[in-house]
């Protein structure tokens, strides 16, 4: 098993559809580890994206991601990371295949609906920019 990190952005808090987004990753088989509604402050949003923070689009992405409560959720599946990535689709949701969490609802480029880790190394430090050790629940919290 391993793990990633899923962010609900908040255009996807916006426009209503964390029930749909959700379900669609619960069909996929991703097992929910943690989750809570926060709404990132500056700072935190800065230290998440660090790594785009000479690219040209890093202040309007700070401010998108700043602009309202999003949803983040660590998620457990084999081959997480990737299997993830698969099902929301390419960043670009006019180049995302049919299909995706990304083709079906987000608007552009830059208001993507959901976020997901690249590497098995950042889905942990994501997984910790978000969650203390203990709200992070063994075996979907079940026995
Ligand atoms: O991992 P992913 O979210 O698919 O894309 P990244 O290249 O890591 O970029 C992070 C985030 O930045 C993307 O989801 C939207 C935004 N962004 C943008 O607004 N404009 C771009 N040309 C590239 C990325
Ligand atoms: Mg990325």
């Amino acid at each position: 098993m391993s793990r990633t990190l899923a962010i609900l952005k908040p255009d996807c808090v916006r426009k209503n559809l964390i029930g749909k987004v959700i379900s669609h990753i619960q069909d996929a088989g991703f097992k929910i580890l943690a989750m809570k509604m926060i709404h990132l402050t500056e700072d935190s949003a800065k230290g998440f994206y660090e790594i785009h923070k000479e690219r040209p689009f890093f202040n309007e992405l700070i401010t998108y991601m700043t602009s309202g409560p999003c949803v983040p959720i660590a998620l457990e599946k084999e081959n997480a990371v990737e299997d993830f990535r698969k099902i929301i689709g390419a960043t670009d949701p006019a180049k995302a295949e049919e299909g995706t969490i990304r083709k079906l609802y987000a608007e552009n480029i830059q208001e993507n609906i959901v976020h997901g880790s690249d590497s098995d190394e950042n889905a942990a430090k994501e997984i910790s920019h978000f969650f203390s050790r203990k709200e992070i629940l063994e075996n979907n919290g079940w026995k």
